[in-house]
């Protein structure tokens, strides 16, 4: 009788396994799939007329997504984490020692306990499909590879191919992972079934794959002989550490099961594997890094805007300003969406120069074979201009990117209705405008919306798609589904000053200001903000953003809000001197070369401050991170983001708010209420009202209430 997710046929001696569990969009291995397996393999083992296998997914674009996520966050104990890897891994050996040929024909994603049961099957075809992905992401999760796979890649493909994908849980695509040796043969789609019934066949008749082991002097010195493999592990735990600054212990734990399992065996290294998986699947911080994923999970369903309508499907797009932001939108769409790009600017040099940065991410591609030519071909030519609007008549959606000014923004939005269909989408890419500001010189107002990308936009995650009052509900679905189009996490927020990325951003930027005037010095602001897990620190964000960007945001944010969220004349003094950040080599910071240098000592003398070991390194960090949980509470109550989870993803995404403490609401909830508020109290009396608690936390000291009840 079939099960819930298998079912097979059989065709001259091969048993075709379909794998298509149902009511779910992917297949998963959770206990009672696990149990199938087993009990269809145990069939087919009996079954005299099955001389070999060969499996496959019935899903259209995905192969196997690794072990049921929802069930093991239920898990209570380490002890039974340990015993549910335990159980994958007695399953994928008994897959490995079945006395038939096991082949299996992988199209789509096919990621963590998917990939380790691939890999103990005899023979791996893969499509070369963009789709076919092969990774193992548990670390990711904060979990490993637990079903095996720290064992069996890098006997596979080598320690060090394999410590590459499992210490930052990376997937490849196929011809890669071909490359790699993680799969025997790379078809077109069209023959997946043919070719690996045909291998599986053959497999049964005796013949044996030739495998290449990863080859070369390289291979020989770092992966076959101990000496060279404890430099491997030595470089590797080295790299992991720079990266990680010692808050996740996924990746290192992952390892230790890698190495002890070369040093000692299969056996052990399988024990080691399952005990580590127990302890890390009940850490705080892989709890943090699931709830992340079921967030971005649900965001990609969630248009923002309660009986949100189908979005139109946006086929041309058109881009006024070919400056940085406006390039990298248009480089964006061409390689993501694949939709045909009309830029334009005052001018025909201006013009070609946003077109060359535009194609800059293609051409990246190109060298690195990640497209073929005539795919570059086809992709490059999608992109066009000109200093006229000719062309914008045909765009489904128009993207403004120019300087960030109110009535520069409301002239080109005249001049765009002038040109663009009744029925064509204004999207402003402003970063504090108000919309309806905007949206005041509009014909179509209710055609008008907010679109804020991050820069660099083909780096950076995030999208804040912003409707202003009289924004039609289909204009919102359309900005968010051409979002995700673009490959973005998208959040929908209120239209107000510094949406809801700059507006918690506003008081950690501003307290530098107050920090350096106090004495403090500027890699100590840094490297107390680093130390939380920040990507970089406050200082050096500003120079990243840009000094002149982050003076026009600060200027905006403190009009509309007053003394709290006031900017020290700081930034301002720099950059009259000429100084805008890493872009113009020089801010707090000065850059060659494309790297950092260094602090500039003459940035305390122009702005007239001394360090002189200021503040404590605990009080600064203290001061930086409530000033941003209490705007980010404060925004919240005035319903900035629709739910805290917009909110704490935003964050995490718009400028890296460290993901294992799970964004900034959630870590508001982790601290509690009463503490903050106590904490903000301390702040304000010490250092000004600006620290004052919001209303919402206030509220929540007060009846122990949470973000995330
Ligand atoms: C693992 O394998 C551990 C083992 O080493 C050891 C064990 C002992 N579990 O993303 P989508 C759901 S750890 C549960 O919109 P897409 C997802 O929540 C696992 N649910 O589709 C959503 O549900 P809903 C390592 C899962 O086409 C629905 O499927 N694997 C899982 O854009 C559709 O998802 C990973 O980390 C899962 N494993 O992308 C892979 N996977 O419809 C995680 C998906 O109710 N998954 N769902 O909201 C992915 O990266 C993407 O989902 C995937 C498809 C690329 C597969």
């Amino acid at each position: 009788m079939p099960g819930p997710a298998l079912t097979w046929e059989l065709a001259d001696g091969v048993a075709i396994v379909t794998f298509d569990l149902k009511d779910s969009p992917v297949n998963k291995f959770s206990r009672a799939v696990k149990d199938e397996f087993l009990a269809t393999f145990t069939a087919l083992e009996q079954d005299r007329a099955v001389r070999a296998i060969a499996v496959f997914s019935g899903k259209p674009d995905n192969f196997i997504a690794g072990a049921d996520i929802e069930e093991f966050v239920t898990i209570g104990s380490a002890a039974e984490a340990e015993r549910l890897a335990a159980e994958g891994q007695e399953m994928m050996d008994r897959v490995t020692r079945f006395p038939k040929p096991v082949a299996v024909g992988i199209h789509g994603a096919c990621l963590g306990g998917g990939l380790e049961f691939a890999l103990a099957c005899h023979y791996r075809v893969a499509t070369d499909h963009p789709k076919t992905q092969l990774g193992l992401p548990e670390v990711q999760l904060g979990i490993l590879p637990g079903a095996s796979g720290c064992q069996r890649l890098p006997r596979l493909i080598g320690a060090r191919a394999a410590l590459d994908i499992i210490l930052a849980g990376r997937s490849e695509r196929a011809p890669k992972a071909f490359r790699l040796g993680m799969v025997d043969e790379l078809v077109h789609p069209a023959i997946l079934q043919d070719i690996t019934i045909a291998a599986a066949r053959r497999l049964a008749d005796g013949w044996r794959p030739r495998r290449r082991r990863p080859g070369g002097v390289l291979a020989w010195l770092l992966d076959r002989n101990p000496l060279g493999r404890r430099l491997v592990f030595r470089a590797a735990r080295r790299q992991v550490l720079e990266r990680t600054k010692g808050h996740y212990p996924a990746p290192l734990a992952a390892l230790e099961a890698v190495e002890h399992g070369l040093k000692h065996g299969m056996a052990e290294g399988l024990k080691r594997e399952a005990r580590l998986f127990g302890q890390l699947a009940v850490t705080d911080v892989s709890r943090k890094l699931v709830q992340i994923f079921f967030a971005t999970t649900q965001l990609k369903k969630d248009f923002g805007i309660p009986n949100a309508p189908p979005p139109t499907a946006v086929q041309r797009l058109a881009i006024v300003g070919a400056g940085f932001m406006g390039s990298g939108i248009a480089g964006t769409a061409i390689v993501q969406a694949g939709v045909d790009v009309r830029m334009k600017d005052a001018d025909l040099p201006r013009v070609a120069t946003g077109l060359a940065a535009a194609r800059a991410p293609l051409d990246d591609r190109l060298r690195r074979h990640r497209i073929a030519k005539y795919e570059y071909a086809r992709l490059a030519a999608l992109l066009s201009g000109g200093d006229g609007y000719a062309g914008f008549g045909r765009a489904d959606l128009v993207i403004e990117a120019v300087f960030e000014d109110l009535s520069v923004k409301q002239q080109v939005l005249r001049e765009v209705e002038a040109a663009a269909r009744d029925d064509a989408v204004f999207a402003s890419n402003t970063s504090t405008i108000p919309i309806a500001r905007i949206a005041e010189a509009a014909r179509r107002p209710e055609r008008v919306i907010g679109m804020h990308f991050f820069s660099p936009v083909d780096r950076m995650p995030l999208l804040e798609v912003i409707p202003a009052a009289r924004t039609a509900p289909g204009v919102v679905s359309t900005a968010v589904g051409f979002g995700r189009r673009l490959g973005k996490t998208v959040i929908v927020v209120k239209d107000t000053p510094g949406f809801w990325v700059n507006r918690i951003l506003a008081p950690y930027a501003n307290e530098v200001g107050h920090l350096l005037a106090e004495g403090a010095s500027i890699e100590e602001i840094d490297a107390a903000a680093v130390g939380f897990g920040f990507p970089v620190g406050p200082v050096t964000l500003l120079d990243e953003v840009g000094l002149d960007v982050a003076e026009k945001v600060s200027q905006v944010m403190g009009a509309a809000f007053g003394e709290r969220l006031q900017a020290t004349a700081g930034v301002a003094a720099l950059v009259k001197a000429g100084r805008l950040g890493r872009k113009s080599g020089r801010g707090f910071y000065r850059y060659g070369g494309g790297k950092k240098r260094g602090v500039d000592p003459a940035v305390y003398e122009l702005l007239g401050v001394h360090p002189n070991g200021g503040p404590r390194l605990a009080e600064i960090l203290q001061r930086l991170v409530d000033g941003m949980l209490n705007e980010a509470a404060r925004a919240v109550g005035d319903s900035v983001v629709g739910t805290p989870r917009d909110g704490d993803i935003g964050a995490i995404f718009g400028f890296g708010f460290p993901p294992f403490r799970g964004g900034p609401l959630r870590h508001a909830d982790d601290l509690g209420a009463a503490r903050l508020v106590a904490e903000l109290e301390r702040l304000a009396e010490r250092y000004g009202p600006r620290f004052a608690p919001c209303e919402v936390l206030q509220e929540q000291a007060r009846r122990g209430s949470k973000f995330y009840p």
